[in-house]
């Protein structure tokens, strides 16, 4: 029996886990008591680590698909085989043709964001789509406009906070979304331990709400409304006051929030004339807070205004780039100058979608218009498609409509390890080494943590006999696709026999923590294997601001020229039913139902309904609901509770593993039902493109 230290991949908290091996088994896995950022909390995603690992499910070799049936093949004839569909796309129709989807594991996957954006840029089809867009776009849109990098988003300093403000985010079932976080519960516990305080603002009264001292109901997608209000009082009682902090845009703030009373938006967002007042005062008063809202402002028909607002409303309070407010990290491994490096550019609708014209953002268009860019014939219309580590057919919205565009593919590939609801319409899948298999090092999510801490974890598993890390997939692909120039020299010649880590380790040399004798390298990180804490954040500005002349600008032009959007949806009060999503502790988007551990117990994809309108609508506590929008109807059990705010129900997403051909056993008997399948895909911020995933109005009826 052997304990070998490491990060959890699976969710942004990275929390150090010691897992106990027997020979080929993993035995146990708990929370690594000696990791100094998470100190020995875990979640219980983290023990089916080991599910994942010995899942027979999980493929082993790459899969060519023969109608219905599936065909071992070699690496060689495979990789040979995905190069050669590829090329031939390419030559036929043009490096557009080709269209690449990069889902969420990507940012727990070294390999993935090394070589993966590397082999996957360097395919120059604009063509590029991402999680991003069902997700934390809107934040990186305002990280671009208003600190001058698409990855300079600012993160709350939880652990000096005295008031925590959290806007559609629930941490205690997330563990936290850009707010690297591990233990949200004792980090929150305490803030009210040294006589802070935490509000929660949500549609439903979440896990974290119901810790909170404080948590109001808001009308899903008008957060905006709420910020503009909360600002317009800040600027009527003579609250704003910047600080430190150099900043243009202050009187274009001001002019643009003067429509935008409290009282006209207690009538929108459902949160009370003097609530709204009093928390912008009691924000304003106090010397540490900080606001921070994460997906639920982001994927909403104002998205783009809801996030941008999240970061000026901390500005204006004097609560960004100080202790206990909205900070900005000083990771070991910089991924600003790699981002750079690997081709991930930053940039804002410079080109715009072919067939709804959507723009495209760090050059990746939205989700919302793939379906119809493989669809719609013509010059530059997607003949070929690569997954990378996502599940678009229950992750976006219109699942079924790609479900039929993914049939009229000329080819597609999957890098995956499973033939799931997505990966079962593709002609090759390639599967990589599981977590365990291979090394790990946070590149990403540490520069979204809330103490600068460093951790590498090397593989713990010999690798299977013939197995493959993503980064080798990438790597032989790339060398395969004979692209010219750059890519193919370094590709072969460099990276395809360096590995990950060597970037790794040229990046902690050359980072901040990297100079002089005793500086961090891989080395150092080797001999310390429950990860290093470097310490708090500190203030970065103006140094980190990409922006021209050095200051944070408050009030970019494509935010106040969407105002009018927002006037002219709340010239009238809101009404009907909508719904939102929700997340579950033991859930993971749609990967992680097919372990025992995690699906046993009471079916989770049920619909929340407040008690109100399940009597009007004759619905009984544990019967049948249908769920219908335009777009469809699906059915589920229902589950009346006052936790949901009057008007709103709220779905998880990521079920609906009952389809055809979906190669996952476990999953397979408690399948639940996908709500992508009725959200229309049609509906986005129209100013970033983003998903509006929340705010679906819908017809509840009963079954
Ligand atoms: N309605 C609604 N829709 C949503 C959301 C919502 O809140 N509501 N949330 C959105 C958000 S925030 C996100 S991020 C997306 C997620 O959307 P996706 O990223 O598309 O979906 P996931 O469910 O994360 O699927 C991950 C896939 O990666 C594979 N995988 C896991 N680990 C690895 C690995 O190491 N290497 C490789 N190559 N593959 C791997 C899994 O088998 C699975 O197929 O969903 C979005 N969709
Ligand atoms: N257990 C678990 N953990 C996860 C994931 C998972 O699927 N399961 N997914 C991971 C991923 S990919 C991400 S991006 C993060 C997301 O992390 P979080 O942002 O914390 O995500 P949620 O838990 O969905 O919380 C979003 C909250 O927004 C609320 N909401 C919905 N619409 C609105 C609105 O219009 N306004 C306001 N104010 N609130 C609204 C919802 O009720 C919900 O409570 O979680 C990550 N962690
Ligand atoms: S919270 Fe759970 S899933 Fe997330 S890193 Fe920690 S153990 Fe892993
Ligand atoms: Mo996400």
């Amino acid at each position: 029996m052997t304990t070998h230290y490491r990060s959890c991949p699976l969710c942004e908290a990275t929390c150090g886990i010691a897992v106990e091996v027997d020979g080929d088994r993993v035995t146990s896995i708990r929370g690594d008591d000696a990791d100094p950022f998470s100190r020995g909390y875990i979640c219980p995603k983290g023990a089916a680590l080991a599910d994942l690992h010995h899942d027979p499910d999980r493929l082993r070799h790459p899969m060519r698909r023969d109608g219905d049936r599936w065909i071992e093949m070699t690496w060689d004839e495979a990789l040979d085989h995905v190069a050669a569909q590829l090329r031939s796309v390419r030559a036929r129709h043009g490096k557009h043709a080709v269209a690449v989807y990069q889902g969420n594991p990507t940012a727990h996957n070294l390999g993935l964001l090394t070589y993966g954006q590397l082999a996957l840029r360097t395919l120059g089809t604009r063509n590029m789509f991402s999680a991003t867009s069902l997700d934390q776009l809107p934040h990186m849109l305002a990280a671009l406009l208003m600190f001058g990098n698409q990855l300079l988003m600012p993160v709350p300093d939880v652990d000096r906070t005295d008031l925590f403000v959290c806007l559609g985010a629930n941490p205690l079932a997330s563990n936290g979304s850009l707010m690297t976080a591990p233990d949200m519960r004792g980090r929150l516990k305490a803030i009210q331990a040294r006589g802070g305080r935490v509000i929660v603002l949500d549609p439903r009264r979440t896990e974290t709400a119901e810790r909170a001292d404080q948590h109001l109901f808001v009308r899903p997608g008008t957060d905006a409304v709420l910020l503009l209000a909360m600002i317009h009082e800040l600027f009527a009682a003579n609250l704003v006051r910047l600080g430190a902090i150099a900043a243009n845009g202050v009187a274009e703030l001001r002019a643009a929030v003067q429509p935008w009373t409290p009282e006209r938006a207690a009538r929108i967002t459902g949160v009370a004339t003097s609530d709204l007042c009093e928390l912008a005062h009691t924000f304003a008063a106090t010397p540490r807070a900080v606001l921070y809202g994460r997906i639920g402002v982001c994927t909403q028909e104002f998205g783009g205004l809801a996030a941008w607002l999240c970061y000026a409303i901390n500005a204006l309070t004097g609560h960004l780039d100080v202790p206990g407010g909205l900070m900005f990290t000083t990771p070991a491994v910089d991924p600003l100058p790699l981002a750079a490096q690997l081709g991930f550019d930053g940039g804002f609708a410079r080109w715009r979608s072919r067939v709804s014209g959507k723009p495209e953002f760090g050059g990746e268009l939205p989700m919302s218009v793939l379906a119809e860019e493989i669809e719609t014939p013509g010059e530059g219309q997607i003949r070929a498609l690569v997954t990378s580590a996502g599940n678009p057919v229950l992750s976006s919205p219109g699942g079924v409509q790609l479900e039929r565009a993914l049939t009229g593919l000329e080819f597609m590939v999957s890098i995956d390890p499973y033939i799931n609801e997505t990966t079962r319409f593709a002609h090759v899948i390639l599967p990589p080494t599981s977590a365990l298999e291979r090394s790990h090092y946070d590149a990403a999510l540490n520069a979204f943590a809330v103490r600068n801490v460093a951790k590498y974890s090397p593989p713990l598993f010999e690798r299977a006999a013939d197995a493959r890390h993503d980064w080798e997939i990438y790597a032989g692909l790339l060398a395969r696709m004979k692209l010219p120039s750059f890519a193919r020299g370094l590709a072969e010649r460099l990276l395809g026999r360096l590995g990950p880590e060597a970037i790794i380790d040229v990046a902690l040399r050359t980072g901040p923590y990297g100079f002089g004798r005793g500086g961090l390298s891989l080395a150092k990180l080797r001999a310390s294997p429950h990860g290093i804490d470097l310490g708090a954040l500190q203030p970065r500005l103006p140094g980190r601001l990409g922006t021209r002349d050095h200051r944070v600008e408050l009030a970019p032009r494509p935010y106040l020229d969407d105002l009018a959007r927002l006037d002219l949806t709340w010239a009238s009060s809101p009404s009907g039913l909508v719904m939102i999503g929700r997340r579950h502790m033991r859930s993971n988007n749609s990967w992680m139902h097919n372990s025992e551990r995690l699906v046993k117990g009471p079916q989770r994809c049920t619909l929340l309904i407040h008690p109100d309108d399940a009597f009007v609508r004759g619905l009984e506590d544990g019967g049948l609901a249908r769920v219908a929008t335009a777009r469809g109807s699906v059915e589920l059990p229902i589950e009346i509770s006052d936790t949901m705010m009057p008007g709103v129900v709220s779905m998880p997403h990521g079920w609906g593993h009952g389809r055809r051909g979906v190669k996952l056993r476990v999953a397979a008997s408690a399948p639940g039902v996908s709500i992508n399948d009725i959200i229309d895909p049609a509906r986005v911020d129209v100013l970033s493109g983003t998903s509006a995933l929340s705010g679906q109005p819908v017809d509840v009826t009963a079954v």
